[in-house]
């Protein structure tokens, strides 16, 4: 019996080895791989405190300017995918610096980028003609194909902000494409808040068309994201997972604000006890007011403001606060929407 086990057991290593010279390979040797019950994220739970890595961000300050680095930025790797830019499976995270006075040259590519501020004023992202000044806990969106850079012409101190990218997606699609400006800074041709009072007022220029796949609003000022989730606070229930969550929409649509990352900002009431959350799209968080503990899958990350973390595919994740808090968050849920692929539990 088992000698003529290991007969077959021969025959098929000396087949696969044979057929492997044709590049063919067995499906049935990899199908339970290719086909998972269930997400089998090779993303793993990780957390940055956020004063552990600024020193290391501050002394890039000292070593390259923004100038010579175009973007200095600290890449955060996931520590399942070192070496590879990513912090989950489809998403890029990092710290960029702008100390006062520099400039982040103009360019634009096919990836999307958020920034979300975490310290500093003064320093502007300027997309699309107008320009943004930066204060912390704002959202700002360089669209696909947009032009943008930054400077710290007007700022007194550094300025720190988190960018998330949908670098790996667009590697994957291999529809990657990038230029730059000739010159340093690109031409202001509007008034700062132009693009927030044109299309993030319930109304719309008339004869508006809309480019299709992207807010026309590029600017989240935190203090309209933080009025918004102050109100839904005080006129319900907050959701036994979330507490109270919302989206940055593209307010033509009522979509998520850009076609590739999704993006969030919740309010955690004090002594909220989540229940655990499971949902398809690995998540980046990253505390802005208050203190919290999640539990991811096995791992406890006790978080401030700052602090960043990652939770994985399909990981049964729950907040816990003492205090109130505020989280802001985003992953490629828009991507897996759009594909019918997003799924969640709640339990
Ligand atoms: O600011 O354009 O962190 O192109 C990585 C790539 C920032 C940017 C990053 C980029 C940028």
């Amino acid at each position: 019996m088992s000698q003529a086990a290991d007969a077959i057991r021969e025959r098929r290593r000396e087949y696969y080895t044979r057929i492997s010279q044709q590049h063919l390979s067995p499906l049935w040797e990899v199908l339970s791989v290719l086909v998972p019950k269930q997400p089998q994220p090779t993303c793993v739970p990780a957390f940055w405190k956020y004063d552990d890595l600024r020193p290391s961000l501050m002394e890039a300050g000292e070593l390259i300017t923004a100038h010579e680095a175009t973007r200095r930025v600290l890449i955060l790797e996931n520590p399942a995918y070192r070496g590879q830019s990513r912090v989950t499976n489809t998403l890029y995270a990092g710290l960029q610096l702008l100390k006062p006075g520099e400039v982040a040259p103009a360019h634009r590519h096919t990836q999307s980028a958020l920034r979300f501020v975490l310290e500093g004023r003064g320093a502007f992202t300027a997309v699309d003609g107008e320009r943004h000044y930066m204060s912390p806990g704002d959202l700002v969106l360089t669209p696909s194909w947009t032009w943008h850079d930054h400077g710290g012409t007007e700022s007194q101190e550094p300025v720190v902000w988190l960018d998330g990218l949908d670098i790996p997606l667009v590697q994957m699609l291999d529809a990657g494409f990038a230029e730059d400006l000739p010159t340093e800074q690109q031409p202001i041709a509007r008034p700062e808040g132009d693009s927030l009072m044109r299309y993030g007022a319930n109304m719309l220029p008339v004869d508006y068309h809309s480019r299709p796949h992207t807010s026309p609003v590029f600017a989240y000022p935190y203090e309209r994201t933080r009025e918004a989730l102050y109100n839904l606070s005080r006129s319900g229930d907050p959701h036994p997972c979330h507490g109270y969550k919302m989206r940055y929409i593209n307010p033509v649509t009522g979509g998520h604000a850009m076609p590739t990352i999704a993006t969030f900002m919740q309010l955690l009431p004090k002594d909220f006890r989540g229940r655990p959350y499971r949902s398809t799209d690995a998540t980046v968080f990253v505390g802005f007011e208050g203190y919290g503990r999640t539990v991811v899958g096995d791992r406890t990350f006790e978080w401030g403001p700052r602090d960043i973390f990652v939770v994985p595919s399909w990981t049964a994740c729950r907040h816990e606060t003492q205090e109130e808090a505020v989280l802001f968050s985003f992953s490629d849920r828009v991507v897996q929407e759009q594909l019918g692929l997003w799924r969640e539990s709640c339990e």
